[in-house]
């Protein structure tokens, strides 16, 4: 059975608690239940996690290449700006990592339109809130 790691960065805990009209109602844990209730029907493992720290999460990037099969990465403002992320996604290959974003990061600030996870991912999925997670779970159940 594959191990999916899905990592979540700062802020992401606050999810469901403000900003629900950018973010919707669902709690981070809800997310969570999402992905393991996903995770069941696609015969994947789910290890799911959040930090607000930059460096916690390049290390459980790192982590994934021994413990997984494949990372499901929103690393929320991080996606922006981390070079360090960047670096640990492309350091992983081949482990397979799939961004999301709950939002429609093209359609805000144009400071969110780039993306330094983007060059070394598998793909991205954004725009359709929680459901993007369990979309990019599907995407990594479906590679050989
Ligand atoms: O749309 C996404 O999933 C983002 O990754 C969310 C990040 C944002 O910086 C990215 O540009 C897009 C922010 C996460 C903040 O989450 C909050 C949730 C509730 C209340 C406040 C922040």
């Amino acid at each position: 059975m594959k191990t999916i790691f899905v990592l979540n960065g700062p802020n992401l805990n606050l999810l469901g608690k403000r900003e629900p009209g950018i973010y919707g109602n669902k709690t981070l844990e809800d997310v969570a239940a999402d992905c393991r209730e996903a995770a069941g029907r696609l015969s994947l493992q789910v290890d799911f996690r959040q930090s607000n720290h930059e460096g916690v999460l390049v290390d459980w990037l790192h982590e994934a290449a021994d413990k997984s099969q494949g990372v499901v990465l929103n690393a929320g403002a991080y996606t922006h700006t981390s070079i360090a992320i960047h670096d640990a996604i492309r350091a992983i290959s081949p482990v397979p990592v799939v961004e999301v974003h709950l939002s429609n990061i093209h359609a805000r600030e144009p400071f969110r339109h780039v993306s330094k996870v983007a060059p070394h991912a598998l793909g991205m999925i954004c725009g359709f809130g929680p459901l993007g997670y369990t979309l990019a779970l599907q995407a990594l159940a479906a590679r050989p």
